[in-house]
């Protein structure tokens, strides 16, 4: 076997890297891994088009045609490899009760040996020799802007050129990086592979993966350690591993025991702003599970008769968050890009987002048109024909007829997967907001949490208090999504829609939420509104009523209104919703009868949403805070009045 020192050499790695500590790490790696060679990525634009064309030859990516998307390429994944897998995500910490009942669990010794070391059996593990025959991308990036004092760094190692690219897209990748980490600095290490090593001769596939998966998180070392995916979160570090899984555990670690110190929020929030015709901004964070719109929501174009008022991104996945000595909370988006669900998404849901995708994408496992560009369920217009004939995300021939003759339950097969998705960066973005660069972040105003229910919850309502805002996000239900692996459709519950995210015990992280509050509070900081929203409400016909997009627009300025003092609300069981004047519905037609189905409390339904919320409560008894456990007792009382 080479020896450290070799492998070293043969990594050749360039001047600017100067920190010992990631040199003997990535030289370890390497000697763990096996890979063929090693590549160090500089971020430049020069190297991501060489990737680029390098993908191209190897048969992972399609170029499209470049008169409809320049520089804009397909790939299609395994078809057994499309989304994030939650059963195979594990957080290693010393202690089981750290990772808590929601997550998986393994002890840290009996992870590293089915990963690194090996079993006592000899068995090998599964990252020896893992990236034989393959180059090892050494993928240097930021979450957050470049030295900012509330960024982090992190250094992936993967054997998938389509993960170097997609994570130039989607972060501050590049040699810069090494400036700011200098000879000394520290850095998330991120391992990453496709698990599938290469034999002399083996002719590889379009996109390499294995059957096998592990998504590891080590929180006490803050490592990470991916297996035998090339799919989004699973493969793409920076983003749920480390920006969401990770980075929850250091916020919460910065809060230590000391009364003083708050820690900071790692949250699954877009981060939009809001200005009014006077010029008067708002900003605002939201939360709501994977592939429930919310970049759909951050992109936001309000309807004709909000004339004069302006909706920006900041971001449209994660939020950091931290308290300011002003007393306010700040968000900053830690990525630099977007990787969004792209079915459903048409110059009606979200024109921005379109205008996005006009060049510079990568897209993975759409379906590709005649004349080279790309398609997928929802990218018509209502009442367009659907196209005669395409590709579909698995490479075959697709018609209304076939996709007819193959769907299931009436329904057209799809030609573009459920999860398919698009990835590019934020600058492509025309709604960018001037401020989601800047390291101080932006003060939020308010918090809005959403899940995707067809019944029982009302299209917003705000909190009366913190801590009732706190208990309305922990007992938050959904139905799921394409987003994960696993059943369609069912309600599960998803505190703060960070059930797949929350890096430690989440009995701690609502702690963290109440502490947060309560230590601003006692300061005299005003803390932002927290609300709770459902889109999704469906009518007797099975069909939404409430229309979504852009007409999200008018909620949102009743939240405003409200934070202004403008608006009195209606006070039910659990906090305030609007009455139907205090909505501005210029240019839309809805009901009353319409709202009364969106905003409609049934108190039987909220009986059983209760016991829902009890069970979620016996789950996580181990450290459940009091006051949420009381805040419930008290909703009761009010349900039962
Ligand atoms: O695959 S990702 O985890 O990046 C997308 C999502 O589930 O939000
Ligand atoms: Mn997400």
């Amino acid at each position: 076997m080479d020896s450290p020192a070799e492998i070293l050499t043969r990594t050749n790695a360039p001047s600017f890297v100067n920190n010992p500590g990631l040199l003997a790490w990535v030289a370890g790696m390497a000697q763990l891994t096996k890979p063929a060679a090693i590549y160090w990525c500089d971020g430049s634009d020069e190297e991501y088009h060489r990737l680029c064309q390098q993908l191209v030859d190897a048969g992972t990516f399609l170029r499209l045609n470049p008169a409809k998307r320049a520089n804009s390429f397909l790939a299609r994944s395994d078809p057994s490899d499309v989304a994030r897998v939650e059963d195979r995500t594990f957080i290693c910490s010393t202690e089981k009760d750290s990772a808590g009942p929601t997550n998986n669990w393994m002890a840290p010794e009996e992870m590293r040996a089915l990963l690194q070391h090996g079993q006592p059996d000899g068995s090998k593990a599964l990252f020896d020799g893992c990236m034989r025959g393959r180059t090892m991308y050494v993928v240097p990036f930021s979450m957050g802007p470049l030295g900012s004092h509330i960024s982090h760094i992190g250094i992936e190692l993967s054997d998938s050129p389509y993960v170097a690219v997609n994570m130039k897209l989607m972060t501050r990748m590049g040699k810069e990086v090494y400036a700011v980490l200098g000879t000394d600095g520290n850095f998330v290490p991120c391992m990453h592979t496709v698990g599938a090593p290469l034999m002399p001769g083996q002719a590889d596939v379009a996109w390499p993966c294995n059957k096998t998966k592990y998504i590891v998180h080590y929180p006490e070392t803050r490592e990470i350690w991916s297996y035998g995916s090339g799919y989004g979160g699973n493969a793409l570090l920076g983003k749920k591993c480390f920006a969401l899984r990770i980075a929850s555990n250091m916020g919460r670690a910065a809060a230590g025991d000391s009364p003083a110190s708050l820690g900071w929020l790692a949250e699954h929030m877009l981060i939009l702003g809001v200005t009014n015709p006077q010029g008067r901004k708002y900003h605002v964070a939201a939360a709501f599970p994977s592939a429930c719109g919310k970049t759909n929501f951050s992109m936001l174009v309000p309807p004709a008769a909000f004339e004069g008022w302006k909706v920006t991104t900041i971001g449209d996945d994660i939020a950091w968050i931290k308290p300011h000595a002003d007393g306010r909370l700040y968000a900053i988006n830690p990525e630099a890009g977007y990787f969004g669900v792209a079915p459903g998404t048409n110059m009606l849901t979200n024109p921005n987002c379109m205008a996005s995708l006009n060049s510079d994408v990568i897209f993975t496992n759409v379906a590709l048109t005649d004349d080279g560009d790309v398609w997928w369920e929802g990218l018509e217009k209502d009442g367009d024909a659907l196209p005669a004939h395409l590709i579909d995300w698995q490479g075959n021939d697709w018609t209304p007829q076939i996709a007819r003759a193959s769907g299931v339950d009436g329904k057209l097969k799809p030609a573009a997967h459920p999860n398919s998705r698009f990835t590019v960066a934020a600058t492509n973005n025309p709604a960018l907001d001037s401020a989601w660069d800047d390291p101080a972040g932006v003060a939020i105003d308010a918090f809005i949490f959403g899940g995707r229910r067809s019944t029982t919850v009302p299209l917003i309502t705000e909190a009366r208090n913190w801590v009732e805002g706190v208990y309305m996000a922990a007992t938050m239900g959904s139905e799921t999504t394409a987003a994960a692996g696993g059943q369609q459709g069912v309600v599960r519950r998803d505190p703060f829609a960070m059930l797949p995210f929350a890096g430690y015990n989440m009995s701690d992280y609502f702690q963290h939420w109440l502490d947060m509050g309560e230590k601003l509070a006692s300061t005299g900081a005003r803390l932002p509104r927290i609300y709770t929203a459902n889109w999704f409400r469906k009518g007797a016909d099975g069909k939404f009523v409430w229309p979504g997009y852009g007409e999200n627009m008018r909620v949102l300025t009743w939240m405003i209104d409200r934070i202004e003092g403008k608006s009195q609300g209606t006070e039910h069981v659990f906090g305030v919703s609007p009455a139907y004047q205090e909505i501005n519905w210029s240019g839309l037609d809805f009901t009353t009868e319409q709202f009364n189905t969106v905003t409609s409390i049934d108190t039987a339904a909220w009986k059983t949403e209760l016991q829902l919320h009890a069970d979620l409560f016996k789950q996580l008894a181990y450290h459940l805070p009091e006051a949420l456990r009381q805040t419930k007792e008290r909703i009761e009382n009010r349900l039962a009045a």
